[in-house]
C-alpha cells in the first residue's frame, strides 16, 4: 500500500508516515474523531473519485453514472435501515453544509432559529453571530441550567413559546448527556416549530442502539459520518418524506455541486459495518469507557461539567488545577494525549483560551481499550494537569502513554518505511 505515492511524491509520503506514527503512538481523546476501517479507507482512495455525478441517482447531469448510482443507492438504503429514516440524502460534504442545506429547506432568510449557545455545548452553525447561521437567520439562543449544567426542558419550552421559532434545534457538540427528543417534539408542536436534530457527535451511539433515536420525532436530522459513526469525513441528512424534495433541492442545486462519490461509497461501507451486531457492542463500550474515564478523573479532583456523562464525551473544568483549557491542551499534547480546549457553560475565558477540555472515547475504544486502560489514562491526564510546566515529568508521562498505545496497535497492515 502507498508504494506509488512513496516513489512519486516522497514529501507527501513522509508527512503521511509521520501522521500515521502520531496516530499509532498517541492517545486520541478528541471526541469527534475515530479510526476508519481499511475497507472504508480503500473506498475513499478509489476510482469513484474520478466521476462527476451532479444530481441524484437516475437523475444526473452527466453520463456514465450507472455504477455511481448503484453505490449511492446502497449508501441511502443502508442509512435508512440504520436509523429508520423515510428519506436520506448522503451528499452533504460535511456537517456545516448539511446544516446549511437543512436550514435552506426549512426556513426563509430572517426566520427564527432556536439552538443551544456555542459556549453551552452547541455549534457555530447552530446560530453563532460569526457564522452564516447567525447572519442569515434571527437567532434565539438557549442555555443550559446554571446549576445543573443540563438542559432545562421547561425553560426551553418557555423561551420557545415566547419566541415562536421556525426551527427548534436539538444539536450538541460539547454536551455530555442524553437528549429527550420526545420532549423536544412536544415543545416544537406547542410552539409550531419544525424540530431538527444535529446528531453529529452521537450518531454512532444511536445507530449502535445505546442512545435514543431522534429520527421518529424530528422533521430533519443532520449528522456527520466520521465521528462515533466511524465512517469517512462527510455528512448526511435524514428527514420525513414530506421534506424530501426540499432537502434534496437545498443540497443540489441549492448549495453543492458534484458529490464526492468516493466518500459516498465509503459511507456505504461504514453504514454496513454499523449495521452489524459488533457495532452495538462497540457503542456500548464507548459509553462504558467514557464513564470509567470520568470516574478516574473525578477521583483525582477533576470537576466534570454536569458531574459525568451518558455518552462518549466528557467536558472537564480544569480551573481547580490553576490552568486554562489552552495550557492543558498544550501540556497534554506534549505527553501524547490529544484533547481539545473547550468552553464550559458560563466560561469567563475567551473561546481561544477556555476553562475546559473536551475528551471522548470513540478512537481508543476502536483500538480495543477498555475500562482498565481508561483508569490508567485518567491518572496520566491528571498527572499532566498537575505538572503542566514540568517538561521532564511530561516526557516521563509520554513514555507511559506510548507503552499503553503500543499494546493496542492500529493499521498493522499499513507498512510505511
Ligand atoms: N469540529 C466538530 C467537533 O469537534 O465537535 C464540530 O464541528
Amino acid at each position: 500500500m502507498y508504494g506509488h505515492l512513496k516513489e512519486a511524491d516522497p514529501a507527501v509520503y513522509a508527512i503521511m508516515r509521520r501522521e500515521l506514527a502520531r496516530q499509532r503512538e498517541g492517545a486520541e481523546l478528541i471526541p469527534s474523531e475515530n479510526l476508519v476501517s481499511l475497507p472504508v479507507l480503500e473506498a475513499l482512495g478509489s476510482v469513484f473519485t474520478n466521476k462527476y455525478s451532479e444530481g441524484y441517482p437516475k437523475k444526473r447531469y452527466y453520463g456514465g453514472n450507472e455504477f455511481i448510482d448503484q453505490s449511492e443507492e446502497l449508501a441511502i438504503e443502508r442509512a435508512k435501515q440504520l436509523f429508520g429514516a423515510e428519506h436520506v440524502n448522503v451528499q452533504p460534504l460535511s456537517g456545516s453544509p448539511a446544516n446549511m442545506a437543512a436550514y435552506f429547506a426549512l426556513m426563509e432568510r430572517g426566520d427564527k432559529l432556536m439552538g443551544l449557545k456555542l459556549d453551552h455545548g452547541g455549534h457555530l452553525t447552530h446560530g453563532h453571530p460569526v457564522n452564516f447561521s447567525g447572519k442569515y437567520y434571527t437567532i434565539v439562543p438557549y442555555e443550559v441550567d446554571p446549576t445543573t449544567e443540563r438542559l432545562n426542558y421547561d425553560a426551553i419550552e418557555a423561551l420557545a413559546m415566547k419566541e415562536r421559532p421556525k426551527v427548534l434545534l436539538a444539536g450538541f457538540t460539547a454536551y455530555p448527556r442524553d437528549i429527550d427528543y420526545k420532549r423536544f417534539r412536544e415543545i416544537a408542536d406547542r410552539c409550531g416549530a419544525y424540530l431538527m436534530a444535529d446528531i453529529s457527535h452521537t450518531a454512532g451511539l444511536i445507530a449502535g442502539k445505546q442512545l435514543m433515536n431522534p429520527v421518529p420525532y424530528c422533521d430533519v436530522v443532520t449528522t456527520t459520518t466520521h465521528k462515533t459513526l466511524r465512517g469517512p469525513r462527510g455528512a448526511m441528512i435524514l428527514c420525513r418524506q414530506q421534506h424530501a424534495q426540499a432537502i434534496d433541492k437545498a443540497v443540489f442545486p441549492g448549495l453543492q455541486g458534484g458529490p464526492h462519490e468516493n466518500v459516498i461509497a465509503a459511507k456505504a461501507v461504514a453504514f454496513a459495518e454499523a449495521l452489524k451486531p459488533e457495532f452495538q457492542a462497540y457503542a456500548k463500550q464507548v459509553i462504558a469507557n467514557a464513564k470509567a474515564l470520568g470516574e478516574a478523573l473525578t477521583a483525582r479532583g477533576v470537576r466534570l461539567v454536569t458531574g459525568g456523562t451518558d455518552t462518549h464525551l466528557l467536558l472537564a473544568d480544569v480551573r481547580p488545577f490553576r490552568i486554562t483549557g489552552k495550557a492543558a491542551e498544550s501540556a497534554l499534547d506534549k505527553a501524547g494525549i490529544y484533547v481539545n480546549k473547550n468552553t464550559i457553560p458560563y466560561d469567563p475565558e475567551k473561546p481561544f483560551v477556555t476553562s475546559g477540555i473536551r475528551m471522548g472515547t470513540p478512537t481508543l475504544t476502536t483500538r480495543g481499550m477498555k475500562e482498565g486502560e481508561m483508569k490508567v489514562l485518567g491518572g496520566l491526564i491528571v498527572d499532566v494537569l498537575e505538572n503542566a510546566e514540568n517538561g521532564e515529568r511530561l516526557k516521563g508521562i509520554r513514555e507511559q502513554v506510548l507503552a499503553l498505545c503500543k499494546r493496542f496497535p492500529i493499521y498493522s497492515e499499513i507498512q510505511l518505511s
